[in-house]
C-alpha cells in the first residue's frame, strides 16, 4: 500500500528561488537542502529542464524529490522521468501551424528597440512566444521588460490571441500566460502549474506552494489558489528565504 507522507513544499523558480533566468544563490541552495532534511521538496516551472538546470544546477534532478519543468507536463520523481505530454499531439499540426503563423505575423509588425532570434520556442507542454526573441542579452531582456511595463506589449498581444483563438472565433482551447520577463506561454486549459498536482496530491498530507506571480493572470495564480495547496506569495528570493526560515524553523 502506498504511504502518505507528511509534507511537500513546491517552489516556482524565477522570482521565487532566483531572479528571472539567473542562477539561484548558494545560500538559497543550502537552505533548500536543510529544508529537505525535514520535508520533501519540489519545483514547478514554466521553463524547460535545460533552463531549470542552468538556474538550480546540473544536479537538480537529484537535489529535489520532484522536478516539474513545463508546468509538470514533463515530470521527474527521485531523478527519474515519470511522464511527458505533447502539445503537438494534443492540438494537431494544422491548427498548430495556424497559431504559430498568426504569432509570427503579429510579431513581425512590432517595432522594438532590438529583435534577435527564436521568437517561438516549441516545448513538450507549451509554446513560448517571445517578441524580442529568446536569444536577447540580459541587458536587452531588461530593456524589453521595462518597455513592456510601460506599453503593455504582451498584454495587448494576449488580447489579440484571445480574439483570434478564443471562444468567439477559432477556439483552440489554449490559455495564454504572461509568466516571465519577455515572453508569453500558450498551453491547453488546465495545463498550468496545477497539472503537476496529479503526481503528488495522494502522496502527501500537506502541499505548500511558494510563488511570486500569484495574482490573477500570473502563472502561479492557479496552483497558489488551488484547494489542494497551501499557497505562499513571495516578493522575491530573499522573501522566500525569510518565510521558509519562519515557517519551518530553519
Ligand atoms: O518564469 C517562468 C518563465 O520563464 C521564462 O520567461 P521569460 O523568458 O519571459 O523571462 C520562460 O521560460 C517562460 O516559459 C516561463 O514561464
Amino acid at each position: 500500500m502506498s504511504q502518505v507522507k507528511e509534507t511537500l513544499v513546491l517552489f516556482d523558480v524565477d522570482g521565487t528561488l532566483s531572479t528571472a533566468r539567473q542562477e539561484a544563490k548558494p545560500e538559497m541552495k543550502e537552505l533548500l537542502q536543510n529544508l529537505r532534511k525535514k520535508v520533501s521538496i519540489g519545483i514547478v516551472s514554466g521553463s524547460d529542464l535545460s533552463k531549470v538546470s542552468e538556474q538550480l544546477g546540473s544536479n537538480c534532478l537529484n537535489e529535489f524529490d520532484f522536478v516539474f519543468p513545463e508546468n509538470g507536463l514533463v515530470a521527474y520523481e527521485n531523478g527519474s522521468l515519470i511522464e511527458k505530454q505533447s502539445i503537438a499531439d494534443h492540438i494537431g499540426e494544422e491548427k498548430l501551424q495556424r497559431f504559430i503563423n498568426f504569432c509570427l505575423a503579429y510579431m513581425s509588425k512590432l517595432e522594438l528597440p532590438v529583435k534577435r532570434g527564436t521568437f517561438i520556442e516549441f516545448r513538450n507542454g507549451l509554446i513560448n512566444i517571445c517578441p524580442p526573441g529568446r536569444s536577447v542579452s540580459q541587458e536587452h531582456r531588461d530593456s524589453f521588460g521595462d518597455l513592456d511595463k510601460e506599453k503593455q506589449i504582451r498584454l495587448k498581444f494576449v488580447d489579440a490571441l484571445q480574439k483570434e483563438f478564443g471562444p468567439e472565433k477559432e477556439d483552440l482551447g489554449l490559455h495564454f500566460a504572461i509568466g516571465g520577463q519577455i515572453s508569453i506561454d500558450a498551453f491547453p486549459h488546465g495545463w498550468d502549474k496545477r497539472f503537476c498536482l496529479k503526481y503528488v496530491e495522494k502522496k502527501f498530507k500537506d502541499i505548500h506552494f511558494f510563488g511570486d506571480r500569484t495574482a490573477e493572470g500570473g502563472n502561479d495564480y492557479h496552483i497558489y489558489a488551488d484547494q489542494r495547496t497551501i499557497g505562499h506569495a513571495v516578493k522575491d528570493p530573499q522573501d522566500t528565504c525569510n518565510q521558509l526560515k519562519a515557517l519551518f524553523d530553519l
